[in-house]
């Protein structure tokens, strides 16, 4: 694992697409506008970027629901404008990495409307088909008692051939079979051609939900009064992911040096991550385990009351990682943000004006001094936080938190007042958040599209408050002038901070709201700390052998005063170096 390679140094910087550049005022991001802006994101430090899906696709999933694998969605631009974007990263020696959408298609794919159209249907067995079953009145149910990812039943009926088909996500987005050795070697050709066309790499979205239980058997009664189920185990990890992977791996990945990241759910105890990146079994380079954005999860699920965000966790997660990708011979990923949940300056710093920018700052010392190959989120960099609290429900427009609102809403009586709990749930987590328009100016619609468009999704007011590109370019002490620093600082003690080993010290040892690490290079003596205070409040920590060494990194314009006790302001971080 201490094999330098490339992709283990590279900071990917994920775009949303529609989110993030739109140069023809329909309100949309395009191709046009992210080509436009590679220099600025060369200039954050930035070498890869990943595209979440710009495939053809009716959107009713933001493009996670693909129609054609090998055409774009017209509002993005063509496959020309990717021709193109290819060459112009290449001209910055940069890589681009797409999206993998494979688990599901959209039901308006051509294999899944030649797979509806009968029982016998060449096509059929590439999705998941299955009689219905009658409860004692007769009334038809779905074949086992599995939920579907954005609530409901997993399965969709379809009056055509009085069958379900299988629908984990939304039912338009029908699973695919992946134990059919046609619909496999289908999605192959698809990669291929991407491949051919000189994408350098994949983000492989839900990735081990690709094998299911052969039986697909009902999941276990966890919610009794629930009328459908989790069926993770039995669709989650099956018998042949790995067979896939390697196969994946060796027809397709190989000849082209492709590096890929797999999106996991469930299973992520260490044994079964093991499987997956330990590099001996030469399936994926990298995984997200994911745990790290569910950390403040509520205990029922996502937006159940009850969750909440504690350093402690992310002590425990950091550690348990950090240790164990080594002890496997795999690879970290580190990232506190994705399309998929709410902006990480708000979820585990903080976006209270006072604070904010430490806070951002804060987050960005933790990412870049660990072990790992670095993924950023677009916005991250300028500390793009959440919507402000004052909006409402309406503002919000993903279907994952709206449908949750709206079925808690319907228990409650159709009463909105009665729904400031959940509200402030998807103030925190919503994927709204993660998917806010990109804030280059304090001008209008905050320059993401021209003045008099209208942006697809709501532009953050803030952006008026200096949370911009422009404001902070020129602003050494801004949030994107610190994350600058902190990329080219990584990048000057590569030794230390990505090949480096790792000790976490305890909670007892310095204070329950920081989280401090040692990082040492290996073939060397030279070793960091990394004090990191997750509070609004002063945070003393004492550690007596540090009074010997040097501050080389802050967020604070001074560094602490120098002693055995260590007076963290808040959210202030602290980089120090032993001689
Ligand atoms: O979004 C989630 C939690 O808020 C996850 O449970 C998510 O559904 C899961 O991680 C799979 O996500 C991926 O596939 C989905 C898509 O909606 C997500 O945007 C994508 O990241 C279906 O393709």
């Amino acid at each position: 694992n201490t094999e330098r390679q490339p992709w283990k140094e590279a900071v990917i910087y994920q775009i949303y697409p529609a989110s993030f550049k739109d140069t023809d005022s329909d309100g949309w991001g395009d191709l046009p506008g992210i080509i436009s802006k590679l220099d600025y994101i060369r200039s954050v430090g930035a070498d890869t970027i990943w595209l979440s899906p710009i495939y053809a696709s009716p959107q009713n999933d933001m493009g996670y629901d693909v129609s054609d694998y090998r055409s774009i969605h017209a509002p993005y631009g063509t496959l020309e404008d990717v021709d193109r974007l290819i060459s112009e990263l290449r001209a910055r020696d940069m890589k681009l990495w797409m999206d993998l959408v494979v688990n599901h298609t959209s039901n308006e794919h051509e294999w899944f409307k030649v797979s509806r159209r009968s029982r016998d249907s060449a096509k059929r067995d590439w999705y998941f088909w299955r009689d219905p079953k009658y409860d004692a009145e007769g009334i038809r149910k779905p074949p086992n008692n599995w939920k579907g990812m954005f609530g409901g039943s997993a399965w969709t009926y379809d009056e055509t051939t009085g069958q379900y088909y299988l629908s984990l996500f939304l039912p338009s987005q029908p699973d695919l079979n992946w134990t059919n050795s046609e619909l496999r070697e289908a999605v192959h050709d698809d990669i291929r051609f991407w491949l051919d066309h000189g994408v350098d790499g994949f983000r492989i979205d839900s990735m081990n939900l690709m094998s299911k239980h052969p039986d697909l058997p009902d999941g276990e009664i966890t919610c009794p009064d629930e009328e459908y189920q989790s069926g993770d185990k039995w669709f989650a990890s099956g018998p042949r992911m790995h067979e896939y992977l390697q196969e994946l791996r060796t027809k397709v990945f190989d000849a082209y040096n492709a590096v890929t990241v797999g999106e996991l759910g469930f299973t992520k105890d260490e044994e079964s991550v093991s499987k997956y990146v330990a590099k001996s079994r030469h399936e994926i380079n990298m995984l997200f385990t994911g745990d790290i954005i569910d950390m403040d999860f509520g205990p029922n699920g996502k937006y159940t009351p009850g969750g909440g965000f504690h350093p402690r966790q992310l002590r425990s997660l950091t550690e348990k990682w950090q240790t164990a990708m080594p002890r496997f011979d795999g690879w970290n990923t580190l990232y506190l943000d994705n399309h998929d949940s709410g902006r990480s300056v708000s979820r585990y710093g903080s976006d209270d004006p006072r604070y904010r920018t430490y806070a951002a700052k804060m987050l960005a010392t933790y990412l870049t001094t660990l072990s790992g190959t670095l993924f950023l989120l677009a916005g991250q960099e300028i500390g793009m936080a959440n919507l402000p609290k004052d909006m409402g429900i309406d503002q919000y427009i993903d279907v994952e938190g709206k449908n949750y609102y709206n079925k808690v809403l319907q228990s409650r009586g159709g009463d909105h007042s009665k729904m400031a709990d959940i509200m402030k749930e998807l103030q925190l987590k919503a994927r709204d958040h993660g998917r806010l328009p990109m804030q280059w100016t304090d001008g209008p619609n905050a320059g993401f599209t021209s003045p008099e468009a209208c942006p697809w999704m709501t532009v953050n007011p803030d952006h008026k408050l200096g949370w911009n590109v422009e404001t902070q370019q020129d602003d050494p002490n801004s949030v994107l002038s610190f994350w600058k620093e902190s990329l080219a600082f990584r990048k000057k003690f590569v030794d230390v901070f990505i090949y480096g080993s790792f000790e976490m010290l305890p909670e007892s040892a310095t204070h329950e709201k920081v989280v401090a690490y040692k990082r040492k290079d290996h073939s060397s003596d030279k070793e960091a700390l990394v004090l990191l205070n997750f509070s609004d409040q002063n945070s003393t920590v004492t550690i007596p052998w540090v009074t010997r060494w040097v501050v080389l990194r802050g967020n604070y314009s001074t560094a602490p005063i120098r002693g055995e006790m260590i007076a963290l302001r808040p959210y202030e971080a602290v980089v120090y170096c032993s001689g």
